[in-house]
């Protein structure tokens, strides 16, 4: 057996963030530094690595440590390294990340997290964004948490990867295979960490269509007020990237929102994108509802 891990961190805000020193990412993790550093994700939701020099083949390998690995259906990916998306964007590609979402919930079994590495950064600008769900919900009066334990809400990847923006361009075969092969799923509108048990929003304005429970009217006012209420400023950090920074969170309880402020600039980042458990919600009237396919 292993000593554990100490880890190096400092925390950046109440509700989440951390730096972490002294790890390299792009040399081999032993299984004790792994379990550190799960641990310390599920503390602070975002974690920090600076002065990396992960190239995709190191930053797949160091993601997969994690869990399997998810592959995009719609954005493009790193030549022979189809885990690692490329997010490269300039006016002559208009960023796509600047609302507030959670990773890839059209799914069953969405991200547990992912890695992001700044490749080329504007002069100034192109900023991340992180909110905590779980600060978010927490701040929530009793009555409107107890309403949203019980609800479950659609996602669905047309909502981010419209048929306009991405299947123009030659691309529309895989469009229409993304959504062939992603059907609208629903999901808890409260989410149970699986691994501390706390809870969080789980609707995004990325992806989430409607409340499943509720009417038309209802739904879209519920959910307008939800996706402003992950904003507040308390319940977020936002880090100024540098070249060689990367980013690790934990996307089964936050959202994030890529600043598209640095136009005509250019801006690549790298993400590698880890498969996480199918969302459950918390027990109301003895039942606990879990994600499901549209029926
Ligand atoms: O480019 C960024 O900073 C983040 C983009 C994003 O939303 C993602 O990588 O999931
Ligand atoms: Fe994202």
């Amino acid at each position: 057996m292993n000593a554990p891990v100490s880890l190096a961190i400092r925390p950046l805000a109440p509700a989440l963030g951390a730096i972490v020193d002294g790890v390299d990412l792009a040399r081999p993790l032993t299984p004790a530094l792994v379990e550190a550093l799960k641990a310390a994700l599920v503390t602070h939701h975002v974690l920090f690595f600076e002065q990396q020099s992960v190239t995709p083949a190191t930053q797949r390998a160091a993601a997969a440590l994690f869990g399997d690995l998810h592959i995009h259906p719609i954005y493009p990916h790193v030549e022979d390294v189809p885990e690692i998306i490329v997010l490269d964007t300039s006016a002559d590609n208009l960023p796509d990340n600047d609302n507030w979402h959670t990773d890839v919930t059209f799914i069953q079994n969405p991200p547990l997290g992912a890695l992001l590495a700044a490749k080329q950064l504007p002069p100034s600008g192109g900023d991340t964004s992180w909110s905590s769900t779980i600060a978010a919900y927490e701040a929530l009066s009793l009555p409107l948490r107890t309403l949203l334990d019980g609800l479950t809400a659609v996602h669905d990847i047309q909502k981010s990867f419209p048929f306009e923006r991405w299947a123009a361009g030659g691309n529309e075969d895989r469009w229409q295979e993304a959504r062939r092969k992603n059907p609208p799923v629903i999901h808890p509108v409260v989410r149970v960490h699986p691994v501390t048990g706390r809870k969080g929003l789980f609707v995004n304005e990325g992806f989430t269509t409607r409340i499943v429970e509720l009417s038309a009217t209802e739904s879209d006012a519920l959910l307008r007020l939800l996706f402003a209420h992950v904003a507040k400023p308390e319940f977020t950090i936002r880090w100024r990237w540098k070249e060689g920074d990367v980013a690790f969170w934990d996307n089964r309880l936050t959202q994030h929102y890529a600043l598209a402020d640095y136009l005509p600039h250019r801006r690549i980042m790298h993400r590698a994108t880890i498969l996480g458990d199918r969302p459950v919600g918390p027990e109301v009237d003895g039942i606990s509802r879990s994600s499901r396919t549209v029926a």
